[in-house]
């Protein structure tokens, strides 16, 4: 397929660098308020050519309408520090009119058999080009910080492996998932305690912009 691949990125490079300035700007509307956040910080990234087309491959998608079948070549990752945040972060999502949720999955009530939990949001979001609108897909994952840790490691892990772990590192690997689990409710019993900590003192207080 010959397709102008930098042309067919352009409004998802867009998506991502609008979703990110937006994203970001809850977590300072809360600090301008002297509130904490439920938003920890949040990254971006524009799936790259190589991983879309290996992804179709994979996935069996047809390659021409990858832009309808695929859903996470714009993708966002709002990381917080408990996981009741997350369910916040959700109802602040839902309530936006800037875009339209199309799709939830929850990999936190059900992880995923490698052990991976996060919770997926998938949305139509609206570019305006000098062409006129172009609306595209993107994913917001959403997780806690201990999450994140873990989804990173395993996600680099697997490229090395390309996917076929020893049984070994994927036993490891799944018990791992619980342990980093088990910190995010540790955490959560004692969430009371850190928030209030927090409001003492808060690290990024002196920083004007934090990403
Ligand atoms: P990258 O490099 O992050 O872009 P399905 O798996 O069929 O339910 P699909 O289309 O894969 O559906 O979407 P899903 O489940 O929402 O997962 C897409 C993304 O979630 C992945 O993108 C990863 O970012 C993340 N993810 C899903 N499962 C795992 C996992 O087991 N480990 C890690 N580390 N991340 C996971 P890509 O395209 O795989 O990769």
């Amino acid at each position: 397929m010959n397709r102008d691949w930098e042309k067919f990125l352009d409004p998802y490079v867009q998506a991502v660098g609008e979703l990110k300035v937006k994203l970001r700007g809850i977590r300072k509307q809360y600090r301008k308020q002297g509130e904490i956040s439920p938003i920890e910080f949040v990254t971006g990234r524009v799936k790259p050519k190589e991983s879309i087309v290996k992804k179709s491959q994979l996935r069996g998608l047809n390659i021409e309408r990858v832009d309808e079948e695929m859903q996470d070549i714009a993708g966002l990752r709002i990381m917080v520090q408990f996981v009741e945040d997350i369910q916040t972060v959700i109802e602040l999502l839902r309530k936006r009119k800037d875009f339209k949720i199309i799709q939830e999955r929850d990999y936190i009530t059900n992880k995923k058999k490698s052990g991976y939990r996060s919770y997926h949001v998938v949305i139509e979001y609206p570019v305006q080009t000098v062409y006129g609108e172009k609306v595209i897909l993107a994913e917001i994952q959403i997780r806690t910080l201990a999450m994140n840790f873990w989804a990173t490691i395993e996600h680099s892990l697997n490229y090395k492996y390309n996917g076929e772990f020893p049984e070994e590192l994927k036993n490891r690997l799944a018990r791992t998932a619980e342990i980093a689990y088990m910190l995010d409710e540790e955490m959560s019993e004692i969430r009371e305690e850190i928030v209030e900590a927090q409001r003492i003192y808060d690290p990024y207080n002196k920083s004007e912009i934090r990403d």
